[in-house]
């Protein structure tokens, strides 16, 4: 296997020549765990960590290698590698994480199409559907819906729940499968392109690692039956993997996430409720926030039955996410700025008193 096969391409090629790196000690990421990984390179796959030195040189957490990152390594024995640095990315899919706190978190890089796995029994929701789709309009990663467990309901359901994705969000490709019957299968392949990197995103249990194992045709993943009891999903896979499949493209398999939060720099809203921002242009300030204001053409479309009101809803929600983000951003870096400013003055004090 060479390095083309898991998506090694020219803009990559690019990069490595402009910085003068060596191909032979570039490769891909293909399995994270906490903070080791496992690297596929030319000549096999290498177990890896961050030097310390790089671990010492960045910023930001999101810095460190993720799912999908090319690196540059140092080879030791053993099959063993440091990376070095992560190679500038292409793009990547990037979430606020659970919690109160305001940390991003990087899901992947150097993604072409993001899938986003909705189980169409239980817990259907398309307002998450639509944040998944702001995540991936955000990164420049296509998305594409895909419903599963098609076997557990009729297909007159199937059929009417088709519909109403398709009305709310006409732009976006959907594909419906079944893991267990194979229904849909042979179609959802065949749109695969070789090369090309897909991204699994969706919750805990909807068959995320299911549809590799059907892809590929040989359990390669272990999948476990949802709790019955508790009806919640059992978390079967806890690292990220990516996957050669045998039509020739690259999938990466993700825990489940609970929470697809929005962060500041999620400008995908805009794409993904463009009906809106095109409305927009018809209110009567201009710094409409579409909420109360007299004249608003936003709110006029929802009364008239034009604009959907839980696509309405969803957008309103998702903005007061996005703005308190950006808030707690500018309350921290603020926080921050003084922390400095202390540490700063308490060092020139103690260099008065000598
Ligand atoms: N009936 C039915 N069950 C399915 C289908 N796809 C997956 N399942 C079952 O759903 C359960 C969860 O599937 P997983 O593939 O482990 O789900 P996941 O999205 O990888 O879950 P996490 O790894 O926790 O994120 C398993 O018991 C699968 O057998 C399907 O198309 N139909
Ligand atoms: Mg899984
Ligand atoms: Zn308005």
């Amino acid at each position: 296997m060479n390095l083309e096969d898991i998506g090694y391409n020219s803009i990559v090629n690019k990069y490595v020549e402009d910085i003068g790196l060596d191909k032979s000690n570039i490769g891909r990421v293909v399995v994270v765990f906490k903070d080791r990984y496992i690297i596929r390179t030319d000549s096999g796959e290498l177990k890896a960590t961050v030097t310390g030195n790089f671990q010492y040189s960045i910023e930001n957490k999101s810095e460190l290698p993720v799912i999908g990152d090319w690196v540059h390594l140092h080879k030791s024995d053993n099959n063993r590698a440091l990376i070095t640095q992560v190679l500038s990315r292409n793009n990547y899919l990037e979430r606020r994480t659970v919690g109160k706190s305001i940390n991003k978190q990087v899901i992947a890089a150097n993604i072409d199409f993001g899938f986003i796995v909705e189980a169409i029994t239980e817990n259907f929701n398309l307002n998450r559907v639509e944040r998944y789709l702001a995540i991936c309009n955000s990164a420049n990663v296509k998305p594409i819906i895909l419903l599963t467990k098609i076997d557990l309901i009729s297909e007159h359901d199937l059929k009417s729940t088709i519909n109403t994705v398709d009305k709310r969000l006409d732009k976006v490709p959907i594909f419906a499968i079944s893991n267990l019957t194979n229904a849909g299968i042979d179609e959802f392949k065949s749109s695969m392109i070789k090369g090309k990197t897909y991204c699994l995103l969706g919750l805990s249990g909807v068959g995320k690692s299911t549809i590799i194992n059907t892809l590929v045709a040989k359990n390669m993943i272990k999948t476990k039956a949802i709790s019955k009891s508790t009806n919640k999903g059992v978390h079967t896979t806890s690292h990220r993997q990516l996957f050669l499949l045998n039509n020739g493209s690259i999938i990466i398999d993700n825990p489940g996430m609970r929470e697809v939060g929005i962060t500041e720099s999620t400008d995908g809203i805009e794409i993904t409720f463009d009906i809106i921002f095109e409305l927009a242009e018809g209110c009567k300030f201009s710094n409409c926030t579409h909420t109360h204001e007299k004249d608003c053409a936003v709110l006029n479309a929802v009364e008239k039955g034009n604009l959907d009101k839980s696509t309405y809803d969803n957008f309103v929600k998702m903005k007061k996410e996005q703005f308190h983000f950006q808030a707690t951003l500018v309350e921290k870096r603020r926080k921050d700025k003084t922390f400095g400013k202390m540490v700063k003055n308490f060092k020139e004090n103690k260099n008065l008193e000598k």
